[in-house]
């Protein structure tokens, strides 16, 4: 059985990180382990959010696995809320890599243009540093703007080559694999473009473009594209289970009687998972 590490917080109330990873990843039946770098109230969408920073107790967990000899076949990050848990982070990276473990990054700190509360240009070009040390990296536009200190350009005014233009200086930060999530090249479609600099490969899925946007989705999305790519599928397949499994969570959301804001119920779409994983 496979073993992985999410690293990123457990915001209680939220659907997001780790309320997100663990249940995506195990379901597709592979170990998860978490290492939560902070525990809030809620994410920070919600107002009044209490936050408990859990930056200190990084370095003495990480310490206990390596005497514990514990390995893993994967570790994600997600989420994080400061230059130095980016720095623990990168140092974990380092103490547990061995070859073929896949360092999987989401530079989660913004949407539709703007970086999320506590936010600032500084910490996105930090978490490039970050992307560079990684083996591949799905960031939606936002993030790829923040992180290459670009002006931001709505989905719609890309033309596909500049999305592999922008994919490219992506891989410039050092990742050899980054996919570009929230593409949407032709009216109604609406996907992942990812480009393999170690192949020279593009490869790209759409599906229905839904009209509704949801917080959280790029959480489900890198969540399943992850537990896909650990559970042996090739980079253009994996994009296919994460792209269809996040739309199948929407579609759920949606067809309740009161939708939540919050988040998506991907845990009604855990069934569609399994059929695309198989
Ligand atoms: O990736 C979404 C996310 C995760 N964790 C926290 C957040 C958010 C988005 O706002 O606030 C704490």
């Amino acid at each position: 059985m496979k073993r992985v590490l999410s690293i990123q917080d457990i915001s209680c109330v939220g659907k997001c990180s780790l309320t997100v990873a663990l249940p995506i990843i195990s379901a597709a039946g592979i170990e998860t382990a978490i290492l939560p770098t902070a525990v809030l109230s809620t994410h920070t969408v919600f107002n009044g959010f209490t936050f408990r920073d859990l930056t200190d107790d990084i370095p003495g967990i990480a310490e206990h696995w390596l005497e514990e000899k514990i390995k893993f076949d994967g570790i994600s990050t997600g989420y994080l809320g400061s230059f130095r848990q980016i720095e623990l982070v990168e140092k974990i990276f380092d103490d547990f890599s061995h070859p073929g473990m896949l360092r999987f990054v989401d530079p989660a700190m913004g949407d539709n243009g703007k970086l999320y509360p506590g936010f600032d240009e500084a910490f996105a070009r930090k978490m490039g540093e970050l992307c560079g040390k990684a083996d591949i990296i799905v960031p939606n536009f936002t993030e790829a703007a923040f992180m290459l200190g670009e002006e931001y350009m709505a989905d719609k005014d890309y033309s596909a080559d500049d999305v592999k233009a922008l994919l490219k200086r992506l891989c410039g930060l050092g990742s050899p694999i980054a996919a570009i999530t929230g593409v949407s090249l032709e009216k109604g479609k609406y996907g992942v473009m990812a480009y393999d600099s170690t192949k020279d490969e593009y490869c790209e899925y759409y599906s229905e473009h839904l009209p509704y946007s949801f917080h959280g989705t790029g959480d489900v999305f890198s969540s399943a594209c992850f537990a896909a790519l650990m559970y042996g599928k090739p980079l253009a397949e994996a994009l296919k289970v994460a792209v269809e499994f996040t739309i199948e969570a929407i579609r759920q959301t949606v067809a309740q009687e009161n939708p939540i804001w919050y988040g998506v119920d991907f845990e009604l779409a855990i069934p569609k998972l399994l059929e695309l994983l198989k």
